[in-house]
């Protein structure tokens, strides 16, 4: 992928101030002097897209996301919403027809729908810093009506300049391979305050769509208490299932379990950038370990996601680290000191939980868990 800055806010052509070719990850650098830019990307099979970047002089701006936009397959069908720097967070919304005649919703709150094992619709991701674009994508197509509305999810803002009819958004319909919209849809302009613009419904007849167009702002959301269908959920990993192992240097380990086959887990740093990826799950395992990493010497956040097949990549989850310095101490403290630990019966666990003996408290990372008691013993069983 390539990307071509220009000096100014939506400039499409003439002098290039500096061009950048992202990695495999989609990430990229651009040195520029201070100032507005518009990156064009630009890559054989996709079609051409614009990012606005804002050059500071003295440090790195990381948020200058864009998602380049795929020529479609052939019988898919894309619908992408950009608009301008205000508000913030717009929000794509499609509902559309199910295979058992419920109907779904992909948001950013649930981006992908599938059923039976098959994905049929998904928005990219979730722009939320101006602009978009936001490309939602209906994969397989159902025979019924689609509706499509878009959400002004950061507010009127103070003063209520906010709105979405001052948005200049836009959205625009590519059917199958055509790089050129079938359809597009500029926001009424006005000093309407309503937070929902209701683009159009979309009829899917075997191979023909037929459009109705709406272009109404409403306050009322629209097809929102629809018989929704769940499809499948593409949850994110569950914090008790990770383990991480901050060892000296470079030699960190990180364990994710209650896996299935051909998953794939995904390790970001605290800046969300991919720092490390695991084989996929072997048949017959449900757990991966993803070795020789350098989570760093102080404590920090990274943060896991799972690639699925079909569903994709979930939701990140944030997994909080302690520094190799604390996990060294944690680990010498129980190997040394809750190994086969006999609690009193007369134990009773408050807000803070100590052992009689020696009587310290324990660490404030550490989570004990009672996994067993057994009555006549008095013995009990910690996992940590
Ligand atoms: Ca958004
Ligand atoms: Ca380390």
């Amino acid at each position: 992928m390539t990307i071509h800055f220009r000096r100014g806010l939506g400039v499409t052509s003439g002098d290039i101030a500096a061009t950048v070719v992202t990695d495999t990850y989609g990430y990229y650098f651009a040195n520029l002097a201070p100032g507005i830019y518009t990156g064009e990307l630009v890559k054989p099979g996709f079609i051409t897209t614009y990012v606005v970047g804002v050059s500071l002089s003295d440090y790195k701006n990381t948020g200058q996301n864009a998602t380049a936009i795929k020529i479609p397959a052939a019988d898919e069908i894309r619908i992408v919403l950009t608009w301008n720097e205000k508000p913030l967070d717009e929000d794509s919304h499609l509902v559309g027809p199910t295979p058992n005649n419920k109907a779904f919703h992909t948001w950013y709150h649930e981006k992908k729908y599938g059923y039976s094992g098959e994905l049929y619709a998904d928005l990219d991701h979730d722009d939320t810093n101006s602009y978009g674009p936001e490309t939602t994508t209906i994969r397989k197509r159902v025979d019924g009506t689609y509706t499509f509305y878009v959400h002004n999810y950061s507010g009127n803002g103070p003063g209520g300049a906010n709105t979405l009819s001052a948005s200049g958004a836009k959205v625009e319909i590519y059917n199958g391979s055509n790089a050129t919209p079938v359809k597009t849809y500029h926001i009424p302009a006005g000093s309407g305050k309503e937070i929902y613009w209701h683009v159009f419904n979309m009829t899917v007849n075997g191979g023909s769509l037929a459009f109705e167009d709406k272009n109404e702002l409403t306050d009322t959301e629209p097809r929102a208490n629809e018989d929704f269908d769940e499809g499948m959920v593409n949850t994110g990993p569950v914090s008790d299932s990770i383990n991480v192992e901050n060892n000296p240097g470079a030699t960190d380990v990180i364990t994710v379990g209650g896996l299935s086959a051909g998953e794939v887990v995904n390790v970001y740093d605290g800046y969300y950038n991919l720092i490390a990826q695991s084989a996929p799950v072997q048949a017959g395992s449900d757990s991966v370990k993803v070795s020789d990493l350098d989570l760093g010497a102080g404590s920090s956040t990274i943060y896991v996601s799972i690639t699925r097949p079909v569903m994709g990549e979930s939701p990140l989850l944030p997994v909080n680290i302690l520094g190799e310095a604390e996990y060294a101490e944690l680990k010498t403290t129980i190997a040394s000191t809750f190994a086969d630990h006999e609690v009193p019966v007369t134990l009773a666990v408050y807000q803070d939980v100590y052992l009689a003996d020696p009587g310290v408290l324990l660490p404030p990372d550490l989570q004990v868990k009672v996994i067993g008691l057994e009555p006549v013993s008095t013995s009990v069983t910690m996992s940590i």
